[in-house]
């Protein structure tokens, strides 16, 4: 296991590098350059210059989270060609900083979804939560719900800049169905594959999250068997997931650890998102400390599952609490963060003791 650190950068994470750098175990920091919008170009000068901020610190810069497909690429719209040849030059940009695992997504429009940004649990900790009946019918009813508890913060794809696009993406999207969004895909990975190859940087798509279509757009990355579509897309290692455990997990249908099981006995899951979540109703959850009894995963099971299938995974605690009076990025404070990793490491020191 190797295990790492999301970090927003410098100029936009309250957390230093010299404090991630003393939470035992850390030894990669997940990074990405977070301005340069979809569809864009890495610069290798920019990318370099991250990286060496990040080496600096003592830490290192394997993973990148996320190099965003663009939505003309996941709609197929004329200008993804140039998208796609643009996605290609940054995965060699970024091999020569010594990136070896893209994470990203295939989601419409939208990252991941919540309706509560800051919902408190009975120990006065504060977490994402998802509930069912909170969803707003539309999206912009839904922005206007997420704008009023955000604090500052907002979901990703829910900026206000990009609320004008909102409109003409949902109209965008009208004719994309799953089979067409599927075809989209595969034309995506076919195309950046032998870059991947030929550069060594393996993809690492992260499931939809929740895994469940949200205002009608098509979502095709919820479960096992989406799982297995996509590897068909190419079979190779360089096609390969994040498996995120709260995200997967959502839906209690999905055996988390039966699936890191299978995909990463198959060599296909290079990245590991470790969160717990509990479910409260049907569709609704919120999420929890990293221990099992705090949530509905069995956390053992999944480094089990991790360390007999893939003990060279890159892994990251997903999204931490609000404790101790931090009011972080949600999801991304520090303190839950460290904790999680600290519980993380323990149980992979007992699975794989000698
Ligand atoms: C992340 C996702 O914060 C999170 O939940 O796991 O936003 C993830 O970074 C993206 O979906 C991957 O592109
Ligand atoms: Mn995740």
């Amino acid at each position: 296991m190797r295990m790492g650190f999301r970090w927003f950068g410098a100029a936009d994470d309250p957390i230093p590098l010299a404090h991630i750098r003393q939470i035992p175990g850390v030894t990669q920091i997940v990074w990405a350059l977070f301005d340069i919008p979809a569809g864009e170009s890495w610069p290798t000068g920019r990318i370099a210059a991250q990286v060496a901020e990040i080496e600096a610190a003592g830490l290192r810069a394997e993973v990148v989270e996320s190099v965003n497909v663009s939505d003309a690429i996941k709609i197929g719209q004329p200008e993804r060609d140039r998208h796609i040849a643009n996605y290609i030059d940054t995965i060699g940009n970024l091999s020569r900083s010594g990136v070896k695992v893209i994470c990203y997504n295939f989601m419409p429009v939208f990252d991941w979804m919540r309706t509560d940004l800051r919902f408190r649990l009975v120990d006065g900790s504060a977490v994402l939560a998802y509930d069912s009946a909170l969803i707003a019918p539309s999206a912009e009813e839904m922005l206007a719900q997420v704008q009023r508890g955000a604090d500052g913060f907002l979901l990703p794809g829910w900026e206000p800049e990009r609320l004008a696009q909102v409109r003409s993406l949902f109209e965008a999207y009208a004719c994309v169905d799953e089979a067409k969004l599927a075809d989209n895909f595969r034309y995506f990975i076919q195309a950046v594959m032998p870059a991947c190859e030929e550069y060594d940087v393996r993809m690492a798509v992260h499931p939809d999250d929740p895994p469940w279509p949200i205002f009608g757009l098509p979502r095709i990355v919820r479960n096992a068997s989406d799982l297995r579509r996509i590897e068909a897309f190419h079979d190779s290692p360089y096609n390969a997931f994040t498996l995120c455990t709260g995200s997967l997990g959502e839906n209690p249908d999905n055996d988390v650890p039966a699936i890191i099981r299978e995909f990463a006995g198959r060599d296909k899951a290079p990245f590991i998102h470790a969160r717990n979540i509990k479910h409260t109703s049907p569709g609704s959850f919120h999420e929890a400390a990293h221990l099992s009894k705090e949530g509905s995963l069995d956390m053992c099971e999944i480094m089990l599952a991790v360390a007999q299938t893939s003990p060279e995974s890159y892994v990251r605690p997903d999204h931490g609490r609000d404790i101790w009076g931090e009011r972080g990025r949600p999801g991304y404070g520090l303190h839950d963060r460290a904790l999680g990793i600290a519980y993380l490491n323990g149980l992979w020191e007992a699975i794989t003791h000698g």
